[in-house]
């Protein structure tokens, strides 16, 4: 039998980046008191929790996901007083805010690097990961870095400190130095400002590559990528010896006797189902769910800018697997899009012609597997990927710096720039379309990313006004998990596995059951083999993404999605 229900099983999360969320000072960029204006917007969807991106004081080299004072705002963002007030109003609405937090690395502008940095024998020095050269090579030489890894925003990751003589670790961005989790120091100061925080009121965090804080001890050389020269470190730093050692005390320090509902959520790269399994059991207290990433990497080849088009039967051999491994112990994290995905209607469905259809279904079929689900903002309007136009329309840290490397290696220019108008971080960061004016509601001033052209027809003004947009499609679904405990508890049956063009499955509980079935391609589809086919096209229909009343589960419209129910 799965575990005892928990509140997170029937809640919904919101993702708010509010560097793109709503402008209030006309800066351009967005800020907290944006957010507040719009906490209305988010109670008429009825979501349960927000999750922040970073909003704490930051150089902004990754928007954020580089942290120079762990319990301060970013006064681009506003004000601790303005993040008091968006927690009140928000808990005024029944909402839950949850942090964002980033302790794999720091700033190298946080006063603890700098500390770090300044000398061979600061007390802080071990806080993080300083290493001489390779062994019979000198600093700075091609190759001489301590180990061969590549770094997740290209080149390699170690940076050389001309001072010291050694380098130091930053799996991320040079600008995102990793902390030294085995001092027991860097432990402690972490706790105590994630203790800081709950005290003020938040609900919790989501925690940035939480799985990427223990490494293997020495780190040593991963296998060379391609043709070189860098190799992968991923095996000394997923899920490392020590991970569930560290989540445990965190747990212990952080977490335990305190009253509320909380919620944690690790987000994990290459995460194996077995490992969340150990993440996620309640009795070990570790998190409350990971973020995997299997199914966004599915239309991935040899790496995320080597695109291919997602297969189906991959797809839901994927998530049927997670489902199957989560069912008894342990509880998944559902989700298409977050702030470093593509737009998943232009990525899994189509934003064309059947843009709401899909945009629909795709978020029946999410909302209705077991496991909390989140929304990315902008998703409930079915916002699609940017249309870029050349080198000079990315912004993100990640994709400039793979243009200048892939560009940079001889590999062609249009070339790159497909890759990244598939790929980049940024189709997910353009502002929120508020409304059809100029800069779509998002500010009165220039907008840091440039709005989308289609914000005239797609905007949230026009969802709330028409009951059968995307926007309503998603209340109705958080609704539906709300109200009908076989959404938050039941367990889970993939259907039709062999389809290459259904997604189907019931959901069971207490003699009740849901059927999902969903035609994943711009073609009409009849649905074969389902098992008593009968039954189900005589059930009520709970939900369709069509605008009327004749959806059957055995023959699917383009792009069309139904939800029955028996008993
Ligand atoms: O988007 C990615 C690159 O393709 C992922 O590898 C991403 O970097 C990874 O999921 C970790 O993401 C998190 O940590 C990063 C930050 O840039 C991302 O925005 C954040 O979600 C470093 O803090």
């Amino acid at each position: 039998m799965p575990a005892e229900s928990q509140w997170f099983h029937s809640a919904v999360v919101y993702q708010v980046y509010p560097r793109s969320f709503q402008d209030s000072d006309g800066d351009g960029i967005g800020d907290l008191r944006g957010v507040i204006s719009r906490l209305d917007y988010l109670a008429t969807l009825g979501v349960d929790v927000v999750w922040l991106s970073p909003i704490y004081t930051s150089p902004q080299d990754d928007n954020g996901y580089d942290i120079s004072d762990y319990q301060d705002i970013d006064p681009t963002f506003g004000t601790l007083e303005d993040f008091d007030e968006l927690v009140a109003q928000a808990h005024a609405r029944g909402i839950r805010i949850v942090m964002d937090l980033v302790v794999n690395h720091t700033s190298d502008e946080h006063p603890w690097f700098v500390e770090s940095r300044s000398s061979k024998d600061s007390p802080k020095r071990d806080w993080y990961w300083w290493q001489p050269p390779r062994e019979g090579m000198e600093a700075g030489a091609p190759g001489a870095e301590p180990t061969n890894w590549h770094s997740f925003f290209s080149g390699p990751t170690w940076e050389l400190d001309e001072t010291s003589g050694e380098y130091y670790l930053h799996l991320f961005s040079r600008k995102q130095p990793d902390l030294n989790w085995e001092n027991p120091q860097v432990r402690q100061a972490v706790y105590a400002m994630m203790r800081w925080w709950l005290d003020r009121g938040v609900d919790g965090f989501r925690m940035d590559v939480i799985n990427m804080i223990s490494k293997v001890l020495p780190l040593r050389d991963g296998p060379v990528i391609g043709a070189g020269p860098w190799g992968d470190g991923s095996p000394s730093f997923i899920c490392g010896p020590r991970i569930h050692e560290f989540l445990q005390e965190m747990h212990r320090e952080v977490f335990e006797g305190r009253a509320g509902k909380l919620l944690t959520v690790g987000e994990m790269p290459a995460v194996t189902v077995e490992q969340a399994v150990l993440f996620t059991d309640p009795a070990r207290h570790e998190v409350d769910m990971v973020f995997q990433f299997e199914h966004v990497g599915l239309d991935h080849g040899e790496h995320k800018w080597d695109r291919r088009p997602l297969d189906l039967l991959d797809l839901k051999a994927s998530l049927g697997r997670w489902q199957a491994g989560l069912a008894e112990v342990g509880w998944n994290s559902l989700y298409w899009n977050n702030h470093d995905q593509p737009r998943a209607v232009s990525r899994f469905g189509d934003d064309g012609q059947y843009r709401v259809e899909s945009a629909k279904l795709l978020a029946t079929v999410l909302h209705l597997h077991r496991g909390t689900p989140y929304v990315y903002q902008g998703e409930e309007l079915g916002m699609t990927n940017v249309p870029f136009a050349d080198a000079s329309s990315f912004k993100d840290i990640e994709s400039v710096n793979y243009y200048a490397a892939a560009t940079g290696q001889g590999l062609l220019v249009e070339e790159v720039l497909d890759a990244l108008r598939l790929g980049s971080r940024d189709n997910a960061r353009s502002p929120v379309q508020w409304d059809g004016s100029p800069h779509a509601g998002f500010t009165t001033g220039t907008p840091w990313f440039p709005v989308h052209p289609n914000h005239s027809e797609v905007n949230a003004e026009r969802a709330v006004a028409d009951p059968d947009s995307v926007f309503h499609h998603y209340r109705r679904l958080i609704e539906l998990r709300h109200t009908e405990p076989v959404v938050a508890d039941g367990d889970f049956t993939m259907l039709l596995a062999d389809s290459p063009a259904i997604y189907a499955f019931t959901r069971s509980l207490d003699g009740v059951t849901l059927l999902v079935v969903a035609n994943f391609t711009g073609e009409e589809q009849k649905v074969t083999g389902l098992p008593e086919a009968q039954r189900w096209a005589d059930a009520e229909l709970l939900l369709g993404n069509y605008p009327d009343a004749d959806a059957t589960p055995l023959a699917l419209r383009p792009w069309e999605a139904t939800v029955h129910r028996l008993g």
